[in-house]
């Protein structure tokens, strides 16, 4: 097009001499990544266990470690009973290898009348239960002698209110001798509950027991609401029906520190997150609590499957958070080991070792599909420089080539980015994660219009996370407390600098993306929950830039040539050939006047835009107990005037959408 036509268009807005008139040809962009946003998600401050992974009992098999001796955490008394943790004890046989402890609820008579009548334990969740009218499916493992029924209950952790209850008949014989034995059942409670202080118990009568061996073991006590596609061992719905919301494409996991843990050997072992959980031992988690792995490699990539997400599996290339590494001497058994979990996911069942471990395990003969292979998390971080050095040296290379040589399909991704000082050899891609002040995002706008196609880019973890001009006040760290409008609005303006370049950055994940409001440090997250689901609050402006894809640019030529800021924005075209312009403003008191035409879309063509504003103050934010939501959304059909101009006026501090009506033709049309 002509430069008379931006003249022309000037023309006719004079009574707009501040507009931004901007015209979007219909041709000369490049193909954007498919996945350009996405989610990520490791066990950070129970977001996992006590989170998504919709496990109800805490603590459920006194799974321990050397950073986090077994206990009975979560456990409490019912009746005249008495808990005692067992531990690895060699004469009487765990439930199984990877879970050796377990507990033994005694009877103790009263002393007042030598009776004892229903005894038990009682578990208090992670900070309560969410009980409502629907199937809870509970199961647990019992040992011992034991004529009768045990009683599984759901009550007010307050007031002591049933609120439902189930008899489970024993499975366990009188008599000595009987092995641990599963019981399952399912409660349904008869009404909701009014709050989520609730617990869960199991009870039997003592009278039942053995007189010489008055107690019974217990191990692996579990309760499950439905979940998320109804998959067992499942996800929360609440939750994840919030991160499906968002739109993402991908799912980044299993972090993230978790993923390397605090040792050499308590790093993410994939081969010991799957199959039946009896036979998970859990991890020592490196956010400061034990983890079940409940939620393991096959529960990630069913995640993905249930919300249509491209796994980008990060697999451990020999890096601890002590800054330990292996030495170049034992990297092949790394390498080996992440090549075994790329077979195990994606091997044919019939003729590879790992592919038939599959498909004997959990009867998935199909293989998954793995595109995006990460090597490592953040290799520049722990142990820098000498870490560093040797994943430049020689631990990156080595997964490099062994992955070229057996899976040349999938694109790696090396865990430092581009900018971190590391020459990544093409076709890798590298991995950045910003986490900034405001204004730091706003001024990294154009920090990919240096890259090529050939050194691509993760942005696996981005959150604005500090203020403009110095520290947060989170718990004296130097953390904000909340994402807030002003830090949400920065990061949107980052992610269209990022979409201006959607053929060199594969993707982008705000991280963490999920807190427990009970237990918590590292404040900015993108989903915030706790038992109780009317406290999940969503934050940040990302859902909308999310929500409407542009699979390839459109170069926009600004009239006036006035630079970038205070507009942001970046224009493309969705799959249906219909025009996107995305804008944020940053870093003005006076709304921004905007004329956007695009090459191609008629007069009286119309539009949708919609426009995301905030609170006057721009530490404003999403609070989950005040549950105001302080984004203010707009949603208005715009028609374009003569010579096809859509006119609006973005306010300060804002991320707006203006997509045109689906148009095939245009789809098609590649720069
Ligand atoms: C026995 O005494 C205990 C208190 O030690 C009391 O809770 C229980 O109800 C008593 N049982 C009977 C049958 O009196
Ligand atoms: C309590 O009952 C047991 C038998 O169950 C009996 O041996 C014992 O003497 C009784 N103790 C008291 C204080 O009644
Ligand atoms: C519990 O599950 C059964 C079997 O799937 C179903 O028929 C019933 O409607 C469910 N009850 C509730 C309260 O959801
Ligand atoms: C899992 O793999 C790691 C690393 O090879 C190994 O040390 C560990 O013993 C394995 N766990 C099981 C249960 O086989
Ligand atoms: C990106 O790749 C180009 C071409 O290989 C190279 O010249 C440039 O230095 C790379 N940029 C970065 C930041 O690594
Ligand atoms: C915003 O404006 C302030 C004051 O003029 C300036 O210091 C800051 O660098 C600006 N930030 C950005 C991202 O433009
Ligand atoms: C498409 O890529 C080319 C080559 O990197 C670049 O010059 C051009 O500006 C890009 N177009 C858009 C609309 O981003
Ligand atoms: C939201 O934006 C609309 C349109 O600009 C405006 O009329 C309304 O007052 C705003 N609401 C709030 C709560 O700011
Ligand atoms: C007394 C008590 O523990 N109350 C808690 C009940 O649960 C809510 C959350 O659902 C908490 O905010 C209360 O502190
Ligand atoms: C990683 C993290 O933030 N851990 C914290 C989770 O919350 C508890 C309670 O606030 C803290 O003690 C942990 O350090």
């Amino acid at each position: 097009m002509s430069v008379s036509l931006f003249l022309a268009v000037a023309a006719l807005l004079p009574w707009q001499a501040a507009a931004v008139d901007l015209f979007v040809r219909s041709t000369g962009g490049n193909a954007s990544s498919p996945i350009m946003y996405g989610f990520m998600h490791e066990d950070i401050n129970n977001s996992g266990d006590g989170g998504i992974y919709a496990e109800l009992i805490r603590n459920r098999a006194f799974q321990g470690s050397a950073a986090f001796p077994a206990s009975l955490d979560g456990w409490s008394s019912v009746g005249l009973a008495a808990l005692t943790l067992q531990q690895r004890s060699p004469q009487a046989s765990p439930l199984s290898a990877a879970l050796p402890n377990w507990v033994r609820v005694t009877a103790t008579p009263s002393q007042e009348n030598n009776t004892t009548t229903a005894v038990g334990l009682a578990n208090a969740g992670f900070w309560g239960m969410d009980v409502r009218v629907q199937n809870y499916t509970g199961s647990f493992f019992a040992r011992g002698a034991y004529a009768g029924a045990f009683t599984a209950s759901l009550q007010s952790a307050l007031t002591g209110e049933l609120l439902a209850s189930v008899q489970v008949p024993s499975k366990l014989a009188a008599g000595k001798g009987n092995g641990w034995t599963e019981h399952a059942f399912t409660l349904i409670p008869g009404k909701a509950a009014a709050n989520s202080n609730n617990s869960f118990a199991i009870t039997f009568d003592a009278a039942g027991l053995d007189g010489e061996t008055p107690f019974l073991d217990f191990n692996l006590i579990s309760l499950f609401p439905p979940t998320y596609k109804n998959r067992a061992n499942g996800l929360r719905i609440d939750i994840a029906e919030a991160i499906a919301e968002l739109k993402p494409r991908f799912l980044r996991f299993p972090g993230g520190n978790m993923l390397e843990g605090d040792t050499l050997t308590t790093f993410w072992k994939w081969n010991e997150t799957i199959g039946p959980l009896k036979d998970r031992p859990g991890m020592a988690g490196v956010w400061k609590y034990p983890l079940t792995t409940g939620l393991g490699l096959v529960e990630y990539m069913q995640w993905c499957d249930d919300m249509e997400l491209e796994p980008i599996l990060a697999v451990w290339d020999g890096l601890a958070l002590d800054g330990t590494f292996v030495p170049q001497s034992q990297i092949s058994e790394a390498v080996q080991f992440a090549l075994d979990e790329i077979e195990f996911l994606t091997g044919d069942a019939a003729t590879t070792k790992w592919g038939a471990a599959r498909a004997a395990l959990l009867g998935h003969a199909a293989p998954w599909r793995i595109r995006y292979v990460e090597i490592g998390n953040e290799d520049w971080l722990a142990g820098r420089p000498t870490a560093y050095d040797s994943y430049r040296a020689y631990r990156f290379e080595a997964f490099a080539t062994a992955f070229g040589r057996n899976y040349p399909a999938i694109q790696l991704i090396a865990s430092p980015s581009v900018f971190d000082d590391m020459v990544i050899p093409a076709p890798a891609a590298g991995d950045y994660h910003p986490y900034l002040t405001p204004d730091e995002f706003v001024a990294r706008f154009g920090k990919f219009d240096a890259l090529t196609t050939q050194n691509q880019t993760l942005i696996g973890e981005v959150a604005a996370v500090h203020p403009n001009g110095g520290l947060g006040w989170a718990d004296g760290n130097t953390l904000m407390a909340n994402p807030w409008w002003g830090g949400s609005v920065s990061e949107g303006i980052f992610m269209i600098g990022a979409e201006r370049n959607g053929d060199k950055v594969i993707g982008a994940a705000y991280a963490p993306g999920l807190r427990n409001l009970n237990r918590w440090q590292w404040g900015m997250t993108l989903l915030q929950h706790a038992a109780d689901p009317a406290l999940t609050t969503r934050s940040t402006s990302w859902y909308l830039l999310a929500s409407h894809e542009i699979t390839h640019t459109l170069p926009v030529t600004d009239a006036a040539g006035s630079g970038v800021g205070p507009l942001y924005h970046v224009a493309g075209a969705g799959k249906d050939g219909q025009r996107i312009f995305k804008a944020g403003v940053y870093n003005t008191t006076q709304p921004v006047a905007v004329a956007v035409r695009f090459e191609g879309v008629a007069a009286a063509s119309t539009a949708t835009l919609t426009v995301l504003s905030g609170p006057d103050d721009a530490y404003g934010f999403n609070d989950p107990f005040t549950r105001v939501n302080v984004v203010n959304e707009t949603t208005s059909t715009m028609v374009a005037g003569k010579d096809g101009v859509f006119a609006f006026s973005l306010p300060r501090l804002s991320i707006a959408v203006l997509e045109t009506a689906a148009e095939k033709r245009v789809g098609s049309l590649r720069g």
